[in-house]
Parts: C-alpha cells; structure tokens; sequence
C-alpha cells in the first residue's frame, strides 16, 4: 500500500513535470518544430527526405546544420534520415556537387546576393531537393526558409524557388536602456543583460539571433536612440563584442546608437563641433577601435537635435555635417550612419508635421555614400494611422530608409492585438508620385525609384525578457511581419498572417482563416476606437497609455493633444492645406492637389488635412459628427468579433495561449470602451450635438476620465 502511495506521488510528479515541458509560453516563437500530425503530409516528406546531405564547415553552415537537424527531428519525430543514405535526398550547399554545379551553370547564381535556390530535381525516379546559395548565410536562409514550407506542411515536392532580398539592411532597433529598462517597452526589461556580459551570453541570444536569421533580419542597434555615451566606452564595447560574436554566424551585425557629445562625455574634449579636426579625429580613433573589438560592427545609428538630443546644431553645423564627421570615420571598415529624420528642434514650428522636409530636404545630396537617412513613416510620430512622410520620394539623391515602430507604443501596448503587418503595407504601398505614378514609398526604400543600391529598413523591436518574447502572443506577428517585409515589402499582410499563424497556432484551414480575419481587422479596430477619420496624437501624456484629447499644457504646443485636433464649437482637424499650414505642399503636386479639397481626401485622413465642421456632411446624409461616432462605436464592435471568433477557437488553440489571448482581449474591449466614451464626451463638449440613437450610452462622465490617473505605466522612467 506505502509503495503504492509513492508511486502515485511519482507519477503526478512526472505527470507535473511532463505538463511543465509542454506548457505553451510562446517561447519558441514561430520555430516550434512540434511533430506533423498530418500522416499523409509526413509520409510524403519522409519519402522524399530520405536522407540529408550537408558537409558543414564555417560557424554559419553549422547553424544551418544544427536548424535543419532540429526542425526535421522535431516535425519528422526522427533522427535517422542524418546518419543514412538514400536515392531521395535533401542536398544542402556544397557547390563541389554535380547538381549544384549545374545550377550554377544555368546562371541561378547570378545576383543572388544574400539569397538562396531550393528546386527538386527529379532523375532515374531519385529525388534531390536542392538548397543552395552564394554564401554561407543564403544558405542559412534557405534553411529556414524551407524548415518553414515543412513547418506550415506545404507541398514540397515541386519548389523552384529563387529568393533573394530587396532591402539590403534589414534592422531591428533596441530603444534598451544601459540600466536594463526599454524606453516603449512592454515585453518586460531588456533582453541583454549588460552587467553579466561580455561573460555570459544566455541561450536567449542565441534564440534571438536565430528568430530573427528566420525571417532575414541582418541587423540589430543594441541600444536606444536616446543613447547614452558609456556605449561607446571600452569597457561595453567589450560586451558588445560578446553578443556580436553570439550574432555572427547567424549573419546578424551589431550597431550602436552613437551619442553626438560622446566626444566630451568620454573624450574629455570641450566641444563635438562636428567640423572641428580634435572631434573629427576622435572619432576616428573610437570607431578604429570599435573594429578592433567588433571587426563586422554595422555602424551607428543617431538622433541628433531631437527631443534635447545633442546634434550638430548646437554648433551651428547641419545634419549633413554632422552625419558626414560619423560617415568619414566608418567608411574604412565599411561601416554605415543610419542617421534620423525625427527632429524636433527647439523652437515650436508653425506645424510639427512639416519639420523634417524642412530641415532635410535641402541637404538632398549632401551625404556621404555610406548615409542613409532613417525617416519614420509618417511625419508626426508611429500614430495608428498616419499618411506616409513626406521625404519619401523628394530626397532623390539621399537613400532613405524606412524607420517603423513595431513596439506598440500609440496602439495598445502589449495589451491589444493589433497586427502591424496592416499598417505597414498600407504605409509601403502609398504612392509618392516621385517619378511618376507608381512611385510607391516601397520602391523609394528597395532603392528602385533613384537607383540606390545602399538601402534599408529598421523596425523599433518590441522585444523584452518577457517568456513570449514580446507580451502579446501576437505582438510576435509584428515582429515577424517586419522581418518579412523587410525582405520582401511586395508580400501581402495576409500571406504574412498565414505563414505566421501555421507557424505558431495551427494549421487547421478554418482556424488559419479565422485567425487570419482577426489579424487583419485587427488594425482599422485600433483606428477607429483610438483616432479615426484622421484624427492623432490625442493619447495621454507622457506615458501615452489611454485617451487623452483633453491634454493641454505640456511644456510646449506640439506636444499637447489640443495643438493636433484643434477641436472648438465649430469643428475639428488641422487645416494642413494652402489655406492652413501648406505641410500638403511637402508632398508631389499630384497629392496636394487631391488632398487640397476636403471631397477628394481620403475619408481616413480628413481631419489630418482639414478642419471640418461637426455638422458638415462628409458622406451622403453623414455629418462628420454622426461619421465619428459611428467609427468609435464600430472599433469597440470589431473587438468584439475578434473576442467572438476567438472563443470559438477553444480547443484548437493550446489552453495556455487560449486563456492568455482571451483575458487580453477583454482588457483590449474594456480599454477601447474607455478610449470611445472618453473621446466622444470630450468631443461632444464642443460639438453640443447629441449621441445619435441607438448607442449605449457611455459608462462615466469626463471628468472621470479626465481625472484618472496611473502610476508606473511600463514603457518610461517612472
Ligand atoms: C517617440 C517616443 C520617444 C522616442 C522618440 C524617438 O515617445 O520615447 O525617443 O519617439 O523616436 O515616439 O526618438
């Protein structure tokens, strides 16, 4: 009987352990390489994988071994297929081999780049599935590329595919604090942990650096924009070197944020007059010795003459200057300046949104080669919805790289699911006119429109120490769609959401669409119920969690929400046209002529370029008062479908990640009831017109929302 009772005590206690092992935290991200459950698809990929075939020398070709090892053991449940030999193989690299060889021949390496080839070729009924590439990381990309066609059980047994990427840079931006705090995080503290480095470098980087590998990412600022100059010391650059070298054969480069007054902070200089030869050659000597401890290091990103950020300005010198003083250094060891666009200067312009045209468009031309202008995707600042940045396509001679927030600093936080990959096609797809129609912002940053072959993107990372990575389950999607984008910006949001979703949920058919109808409407939902109809920067201040029209007051015009919407007892909007502050004219003659007229402006940007009256019709028998009503109304709406189609996928999903996601998304209903009531009854104190009927009623007054107050909000210095 006592052995009976220990027994049992055994048992739950393995059967405790067994759960533990298989609880869903969301750690593996979208490389979960869980058993095909599909016998027919398993059969078939077993047959025409028979064996593998890889000889894996360098750092890189060993990533790529290992990768593939684990993605096949894992779907297939097998180990064998590595140790024998077959008629039906999978033939990685190795350009010594025939059938290689005649690829090469054949001219698919032509170009190629970065990228990598996977064809089957059938002969004497043997099947080789060929994976090849120029270089050591095309074939880790091709890797993973075709981990993920198993992954997401795609018929495999016909691929041609030649891929290569169409933006040279692709990075991702850490806004992390030295201290361990990220500056708009809300994933928990930051993943590198500067006080244990360069002597501990946790598995947790090795699994970034191959997330990201995943999806094509090459590239990652270490730490924020608000940078501080200890960065550049000796002492972190040794830490930096250890995570460098952690990223290396993942074909990840590191970069830093580099500080402008690093030269007096740590030089001990009196100035860092960009023009001056003691500032000049200072950082020359630092970036020499940058490489001697990070001999791939990328280059330096920097917010210069920005929210009090130092910057050439401050000695009468322009951003080209100053860039150039940074470009001059790296330029020996190949090293670029990723240099920002969003300035604020000090004195309060006539329209913030026109500022950076002003202050870059005429240095068009003036950077050194190795510059690239980072300009963030609209003119104000990572908004719900904002119309593309003017730069885009008015800097000809200047590559401009696309800068996006993926950390959803305006739109819920980790708290609402909002897929990104929404919003930032729409920003890729919007014509510029620059070089005639078609001149998408997405061909300006692939460098196709002026010919650049220095090209970019960054996306500020929602990354943090968090078990999921990212807080949201499906905050990774953003991440993911980033990457993806980033290599191929011609992708839709939707195959994007699908692949994603195979990958990290199901691939159950009815669900994957169900998710997927979610994931898309996700995106208008935060409109509307946030700022719809054009409306912008009306969050709370600071901290930006919540509805905060209301805001006034806030240490200067432009950085109040009374400045953005502008709203009186007659109406609301900025009037950005020829009659208001012509930011318009900052964009082609094609645009501002359409969006010179409120009739022919998209009814989503209507109050970002116009003032229009509450009782004005916008739309037949639609008063804008009616119009923004019914847009609040709709968000909350949508995510009560979203919570709708979720519940119906209990069962589906693991109940770990289900239960996460459901609680979520009842914040996520209860923060958008908050944003809608808050809004409206701000709005409606000047409006004076009624809710029209049928609406429930909002659950406070104004002052209660006015008045409500919270204290260590994630994302800032509490
Ligand atoms: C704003 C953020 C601020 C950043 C700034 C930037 O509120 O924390 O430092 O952008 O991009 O959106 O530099």
């Amino acid at each position: 009987m006592k052995i009976h009772k220990i027994n049992l005590l055994t048992l739950i206690l393995l059967l405790g352990t067994i759960f533990m092992a298989f609880a869903e935290d969301g750690s593996r991200l979208w490389l979960r390489y869980d058993q095909i459950q599909n016998q027919q698809v398993l059969m078939a990929y077993k047959k025409q994988i028979a064996a593998v075939s890889f000889v894996a020398n360098s750092p890189t070709q060993k990533v790529a071994y290992a990768e593939l090892k684990k993605g096949i053991v894992g779907l297939f449940g097998q180990d064998a297929i590595f140790s024998s030999t077959s008629n039906n193989t999978l033939l990685i690299g190795d350009s010594s081999n025939k059938e290689i060889k005649q690829l090469i021949k054949a001219g698919y390496f032509k170009d190629l780049g970065e990228g990598f080839i996977i064809k089957v070729v059938i002969q004497n009924q043997m099947t080789k599935t060929i994976i090849a590439a120029a270089n050591d990381v095309g074939l880790l990309y091709g890797t993973f590329h075709f981990l993920k066609l198993l992954q997401s059980q795609q018929d495999v047994s016909k691929l041609n595919i030649v891929e290569k990427p169409k933006i040279k840079n692709r990075i991702l931006n850490h806004w992390d604090n030295l201290d361990g705090t990220v500056e708009r995080g809300y994933a928990g503290t930051s993943i590198w942990d500067w006080h244990k480095l360069p002597g501990y470098t946790p598995t947790k980087y090795t699994d970034y650096a191959r997330a990201n590998a995943s999806i094509g990412i090459n590239g990652s600022v270490l730490n924020n924009v608000n940078s501080n100059s200890l960065s550049l010391t000796k002492e972190y650059l040794i830490k930096t070197a250890a995570i460098a070298h952690v990223f290396r054969p993942y074909g990840i480069k590191v970069y830093l944020s580099a500080r402008f007054s690093a030269p007096i902070e740590i030089g001990g200089l009196k100035t860092a007059d960009p023009l001056n030869p003691e500032v000049q050659q200072w950082w020359k000597d630092k970036v020499k010795e940058v490489y001697q401890y990070i001999p791939d290091f990328g280059g330096f990103l920097v917010k210069a003459n920005s929210e009090g950020q130092p910057g050439p300005q401050n000695y009468g010198r322009n951003h080209a200057d100053g860039a150039n003083m940074l470009a001059t250094a790296l330029k020996p060891y190949n090293g670029i300046v990723m240099w920002r666009a969003f300035v604020y200067d000090d004195k309060v312009p006539d329209d913030r949104a026109k500022q950076a045209y002003n202050e870059f468009k005429s240095l068009d031309g003036q950077f050194m080669d190795n510059v690239l202008v980072q300009v963030k995707n609209g003119a104000i600042d990572f908004q719900p919805r904002e119309p593309f940045h003017p730069l885009f396509g008015a800097m000809p001679k200047t590559p401009l790289m696309m800068e996006f927030q993926i950390t959803q600093e305006y739109l819920g936080f980790s708290t609402h699911l909002v897929y990104l990959g929404a919003l930032f096609k729409e920003v890729l797809e919007e014509d510029t006119y620059s070089k005639g129609k078609g001149s998408t912002v997405s061909k300006v940053i692939t460098g196709e429109i002026d010919n650049h072959q220095l090209t970019g993107i960054a996306g500020v990372a929602n990354i943090g120490s968090e078990a999921n990575w990212t807080g949201h389950p499906f905050a990774q999607a953003n991440w993911y769609s980033f990457g993806r984008l980033a290599w191929n910006p011609d992708l839709s949001a939707e195959e994007i959401a699908s692949d994603w979703i195979k990958l990290t949920f199901t691939n159950d058919n009815v669900a994957v669409n169900e998710i997927k109808n979610m994931m898309i409407s996700s995106r208008e939902a935060v409109v509307d119920y946030m700022t719809p109809l054009g409306l912008h920067h009306i969050m709370a201040r600071n901290h930006h969690y919540g509805p905060g029209p209301w805001v006034k007051d806030a240490g200067r015009p432009d950085w109040t929400s009374v400045y953005y919407h502008k709203a009186d007892n007659i109406g609301v909007g900025f009037n950005r046209t020829s009659t208001g502050s012509n930011a318009l004219a900052q964009y082609h003659p094609e645009i501002a002529k359409l969006y010179e007229k409120k009739e022919t402006t998209p009814l989503k940007y209507l109050l970002w370029f116009h003032r229009v009256q509450w009782n004005e019709e916008i739309a037949p028998n639609k008063t804008l008062w009616n119009a923004m009503v019914e847009h609040y109304y709709e968000g909350v709406k949508s995510v009560e479908e979203m919570q709708n189609k979720w519940q119906k996928l209990d069962g589906e999903i693991d109940e770990d990640r289900f239960k996460e996601v459901s609680q979520l998304l009842a914040v996520q209903h209860q923060e958008a009831k908050w944003w809608r009531d808050a809004c409206l009854l701000y709005f409606q104190s000047f409006s004076k017109l009624p809710l029209p009927a049928g609406y429930e009623k909002p659950a406070h007054s104004l002052e209660f929302y006015e008045q409500q107050r919270f204290y260590f909000v994630p994302g800032i210095k509490n």
